[in-house]
């Protein structure tokens, strides 16, 4: 039998078949993925061929296939022991949910994040959450943001899950599709889900306990079946996004005003640091490019980590 891969809890996966029968299958034997090290051998998305088993009347599957993945998002582990965790697989679009406070986002993940997606070719498009919290200074930094992503081509909407403001449109953009939702812990991810399909009723942060330390509302990324034709997989808070193994020459590939630029540099392998005539940095510096994007493209190709916030906000 096939079926898609709906929800891994580490060792029993949720698969669905095309006729809308879930099984509960587990993997047999070692899974060796070509090219893919990751600490997950299956995950959300992925299609499976599985065979029934059963014990005591109780059915099971045991999974000994998995299809070609058409394109996935990694994370890699920031600090820890710099594994690769694929979050999903298979996707349509990422919705990246930011919100300025309550908890930051940095310009450093957001770009590090388009990067990674950029890279395995999944569209991404921009939620500013919480809008109905924000004061006006707030609101005119999503303005300030929204411009500098819609400027190099990435589409921005600021929502509020909360209250439903443009949650319609976010659902409009969904029919037919298969989307995911990302971005750090307490952003709204959840709650956007419910936003969209109340009677899902996922659980989220209570307003009492958000402040806790590490707490992950969503544990593990789960895929749902909505009414309106469409798939979503929530997705648990990931708070730094190493880059997966990347060549320095691609890097500036994946930021889409560079990689504009490039066959207008001197050097065809110009990395837009120290180089003469670099079309990028003549671009800098007339306030064409974004310096928290050129920013971020000096860190990654640093090989620099992300700084984040240590106190609030724990990597799942
Ligand atoms: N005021 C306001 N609060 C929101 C909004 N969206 C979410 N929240 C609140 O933010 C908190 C966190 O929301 P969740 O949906 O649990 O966040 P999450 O992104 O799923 O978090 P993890 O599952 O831990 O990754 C909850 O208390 C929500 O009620 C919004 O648009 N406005
Ligand atoms: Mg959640
Ligand atoms: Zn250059």
């Amino acid at each position: 039998m096939t079926g898609l891969v709906y929800k891994s809890t580490g060792s029993w996966y949720t698969v669905k078949t095309n006729l809308g029968a879930a099984y509960q299958c587990r993997i047999k034997g070692k899974f060796r993925l070509k090219g893919i090290k990751s600490t997950n051998p299956i995950a959300v998305g992925d299609v499976v061929d599985f065979e029934l088993e059963t014990n005591n009347d109780n059915v099971t599957g045991v999974i000994h296939t998995i299809h070609d993945r058409k394109n996935y998002i990694v994370r890699k582990s920031v600090n820890l022991s710099k594994q690769t965790h694929i979050i999903a697989s298979n996707i349509d679009q990422v919705f990246l949910l930011i919100t300025i406070d309550n908890p930051p986002t940095f310009t450093s993940f957001i770009d590090r994040f388009l990067v990674t997606a950029q890279a395995y070719a999944v569209k991404t498009i921009l939620l500013f959450n919480k809008i109905d919290t924000y004061s006006d200074d707030t609101l005119a930094e999503v303005k300030y943001l929204a411009h500098i992503y819609r400027k190099i081509g990435y589409e921005c909407i600021g929502i509020s899950a909360e209250t439903g403001k443009n949650v319609d449109k976010v659902k409009a953009l969904m029919v037919d599709k298969v989307s995911m939702f990302a971005g750090h812990s307490g952003v709204g991810k959840s709650t956007l889900v419910n936003a969209i399909e109340p009677n899902l009723d996922l659980k989220t942060k209570a307003i009492s306990t958000q402040h806790s330390q590490g707490q992950h509302t969503t544990t593990f990324a789960e895929m749902f079946d909505l009414s309106f034709n469409a798939k979503i997989i929530d997705t648990p808070g990931i708070k730094g996004f190493g880059i997966v193994d990347m060549d320095k020459e691609e890097v500036g590939d994946y930021f889409p005003e560079f990689f504009e630029l490039k066959q207008d540099c001197k050097f065809n392998n110009c990395l837009h640091v120290e180089e003469p005539k670099c079309a990028v940095k003549e671009a800098l510096d007339k306030d064409e490019i974004s310096y928290s994007r050129y920013r971020s493209y000096l860190q990654i190709l640093d090989g620099e980590e992300e700084h984040y916030r240590t106190d609030n906000w724990e990597e799942q």
